[in-house]
């Protein structure tokens, strides 16, 4: 899968990008992420890609021209086009479902805003699947994006090792409940100490329990997910 990232700050991703699982994946050729800088298409001296917003008030809008014209440049350069995702808290929320379904798809194209968001032509030209992570505002779309990267590669087969697997987690597909508690070495540490069950090495019983604390947790903590 091919990742393209437009951003005013592609250095944000630089430590991201550097972490073994994603390089791994890089290696073997089952992820490739791009980051763009969009002042590359600037046509300003000053390398400007933003300015007052008509009508007044705060903050800075981003232009329509340097954004539409870079994803028609990237689009241009890859094999497939890509589904063009842009980050802003007016998207449609985030959820396992929603990276489900990115995951799907051959070629991303995520778009990071900043400031007070984009031009109103951005979204009318390139109709992009707006998305957000949550009900809170960041300070631009780059984390949101990293946010993506990190969920959508994670189920793109042979990304994770065999040891683990995407399949069985909390928010996996018909499986919407909360995780088990987990525990390793040592049995007791400062009178804290491990549920008995999981020492006896009776599977069955191990298994019922786990099922057990997970329906417990998932009720106490987000009896949301049980209604579903
Ligand atoms: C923001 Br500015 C900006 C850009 C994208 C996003 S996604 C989110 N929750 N907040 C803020």
């Amino acid at each position: 899968m091919r990742f393209d990232v437009l951003t005013l700050f592609p250095d944000i991703f630089t430590g991201y990008l550097s972490q073994s699982l994603l390089n791994k994946a890089i290696d073997r050729d089952l992820v490739h992420v791009d980051v763009h800088d969009m002042r590359r298409w600037s046509t300003d001296k000053h390398q400007k890609v933003d300015d007052r917003p008509y009508g007044g008030g705060p903050g800075m809008v981003l232009c329509v021209k340097p954004v539409v014209e870079s994803v028609e440049d990237i689009q241009k350069a890859g094999n497939t086009p890509g589904r063009v995702v842009l980050l802003t808290p007016q998207g449609r929320q985030l959820n396992q479902k929603v990276i489900e379904e990115l995951a799907q798809e051959e070629r991303l194209l995520l778009l990071c805003g900043r400031y007070e968001g984009f031009d109103q032509r951005v979204t009318d030209i390139l109709q992009p699947d707006e998305i957000s992570i949550g009900d809170f505002v960041l300070n631009g779309g780059e984390v949101a994006a990293m946010v993506v990267i990190d969920s959508v590669i994670r189920l793109i087969p042979g990304v994770l090792g065999d040891e683990t697997s995407a399949v069985d987690d909390s928010f996996s597909e018909g499986n919407r409940h909360l995780e088990f508690a987990q525990y390793t070495r040592p049995r007791d540490f400062r009178g804290h100490v491990v549920p008995e069950v999981l020492l006896g090495g009776n599977h069955e019983e191990i298994a019922r329990w786990r099922r057990e604390q997970s329906y417990l947790k998932t009720r106490e903590r987000r009896a949301d997910l049980l209604d579903e």
